[in-house]
């Protein structure tokens, strides 16, 4: 079914973004499906687009055994060539960016301190 995301600008860690995401009665946003990444890219395009932007991917947990923020299954991934590589920091969050010229977007891994603007769903 489709669900509200919402873009925040406001740079934040994972844990900060994440929190802030539960505060409106959600999580970091999951994504399960290639239309559903679709879907969220042109709502990005629509909401300035930033390069980077955290979703609720981690592997905090466990190294290479990424969840969702918000206990969903890991059914899907998109993943930028070479990523994930551990790096930066520790490598335990996802960050959707924009990875070729046209504006099509990948996932790269980097450290959940890590600031950037954030998508809740
Ligand atoms: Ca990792
Ligand atoms: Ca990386």
């Amino acid at each position: 079914g489709d669900r509200f995301f919402g873009l925040f600008r406001e740079e934040r860690n994972f844990d900060a973004a994440e929190g802030a995401c539960q505060a409106l009665g959600g999580h970091l946003a999951s994504i399960h499906s290639n239309s559903e990444e679709n879907a969220i890219n042109n709502y990005l395009k629509h909401n300035g687009n930033p390069n980077d932007v955290l979703i609720g991917g981690t592997d905090r947990a466990s190294e290479s055994n990424w969840q969702w923020s918000d206990g969903t299954s890991f059914d899907y991934q998109n993943w930028k060539a070479g990523e994930p590589n551990s790096q930066p920091g520790d490598g335990d969050a996802v960050m959707t960016v924009k990875s070729d010229r046209s504006g099509n977007r990948a996932w790269r891994d980097r450290s959940t301190d890590g600031v950037a603007a954030y998508l809740c769903a």
